[in-house]
């Protein structure tokens, strides 16, 4: 059964890598499509295809299915990550019908302007306080890497995939401060430029948020979450999340805020 919904947000796919679910999102797309699709960086990791590369069928076909929907009538976007950053150099052209732009504003259906960004060019603005947490995202940043590691391994063993690093994330402390950091200066920066709100990835953390006056979203990523963010034709966000398991669907609840 296709959902057909207003926008939909997908990031940090990080195709080129064993660590990417290119099944699981093809999937996904067979079971969602939208009218507008923005794809939030990160889509192909050109950095760790620097020193290895691969790329299988799955992944070309995700990146085929990108290109069809905006041949066919989606209005898909593209802005580039860290991880794609060679692609800003294409900003203001189109890639087979996908514009790349450095950044996005999109208009919600209710008139709200959201501001539509990677996030890693928030990275240098967030205020780094103690040594403590700056450690934090430096391990926060880490233990992202070692969650592709891990994956790439067990892919490569056939078993599934199994988030270690997402318990180890939660439990410390300072990566839960460099989120919150990261999340109040998304916020921050969306606000002070006049938006309503901010939608980016980068931290692969699916989340839906109100901090302060702005609205704060993350699409998460195809790596660990498999997670997209969606606002519906009444232009409510809401973030959908693929169990593999079920061949399903599931919509998050809102995320609840990091402790303080
Ligand atoms: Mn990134």
């Amino acid at each position: 059964m296709l959902s057909n919904y207003r926008t939909l947000w997908i990031s940090d796919v990080h195709l080129g890598t064993n660590a990417c679910r290119a099944e699981d999102l093809i999937r996904f797309l067979t079971e969602v499509s939208a009218d507008r699709i923005y794809l939030t960086g990160d889509i192909v990791d050109l950095e760790k295809m620097k020193t290895k590369a691969i790329f299988p069928d799955a992944h070309r076909n995700v990146l085929a299915r990108f290109f069809q929907l905006a041949q066919s009538g989606t209005e898909v976007i593209y802005v580039p990550g860290n991880h794609d950053s060679q692609m800003r150099e294409l900003a203001g052209k189109e890639i087979y019908g996908v514009p790349v732009m450095l950044e996005a504003t999109h208009k919600m259906a209710d008139g709200r302007r959201l501001l539509v960004t990677h996030g890693d060019l928030l990275d240098p603005l967030i205020r780094q306080g103690t040594g403590l947490e700056q450690f934090g995202a430096a391990a926060y940043r880490m233990l992202v890497h070692l969650d592709v590691m891990i994956n790439q391994l067990r892919s490569r063993l056939g078993q599934d995939y199994v988030p270690v690093s997402s318990r180890i994330k939660r439990r410390l402390n300072s990566a839960n401060e460099y989120i919150r950091r990261f999340e109040e200066t998304a916020a921050e920066h969306a606000g002070a430029r006049g938006y309503d709100g901010i939608v980016c990835g980068h931290i692969h953390r699916p989340c839906i948020r109100n901090i302060g006056e702005t609205q704060y979203a993350n699409d998460g990523d195809w790596v660990e979450h498999r997670s997209a963010l969606i606002e519906s034709q009444t232009g409510a966000l809401q973030i959908l999340q693929w169990k593999p398991a079920g061949c399903a669907i599931e919509t998050v609840p809102q995320a609840s805020p990091l402790a303080a």
